[in-house]
């Protein structure tokens, strides 16, 4: 049974999310998800992403090859989630190449294309300027 885990905000939800999570997914026999709280995600970046956390993480446990979903409260703690789910494989897009090569001692760590031209901050932007 072969483990495999990624991690993400997943806010405003599109398909650059689905194809990262399916092809996670296809890395293993179940995909556990650890979804960035409201407070993570505003110590990176100075704002709270336009959906809460329980409403991201209601999305990705409706997904049909998502197994489990988790909080992720730290960027610091990837090692404790990865030994706590006994995870074998860290999956992550390539905007994190390399981020996360210190947990190679503990699982195999694999960065997956982005799905181009589509992003949170690009839909953000095309909806504001809709009158
Ligand atoms: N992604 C993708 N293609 C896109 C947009 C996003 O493959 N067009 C991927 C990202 O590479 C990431 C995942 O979707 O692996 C989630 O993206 P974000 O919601 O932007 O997540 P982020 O804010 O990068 O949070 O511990 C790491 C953080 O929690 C990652």
């Amino acid at each position: 049974m072969k483990k495999v885990i990624t991690f993400g905000t997943f806010d405003v939800f599109h398909v650059g999310h689905v194809n990262i999570l399916k092809r996670a997914s296809d890395f293993g026999d179940q995909l556990i998800v650890g979804v960035s709280s409201d407070a993570l995600n505003f110590s990176k970046k100075q704002r709270y992403p336009v959906y809460s956390q329980e409403e991201r993480v209601e999305i990705i446990s409706s997904l049909r090859f998502v197994d489990d979903v988790f909080l992720e409260e730290s960027l610091e703690q990837k090692l404790d989630y990865i030994k706590k789910y006994e995870a074998d494989i860290l999956v992550m897009g390539d905007d994190w190449t390399g981020r996360f090569d210190w947990v190679k001692s503990h699982c195999d760590v694999i960065y997956l294309p982005r799905t181009p031209s589509i992003s949170t901050t690009e839909i953000i932007e095309i909806v504001r300027k809709i009158k």
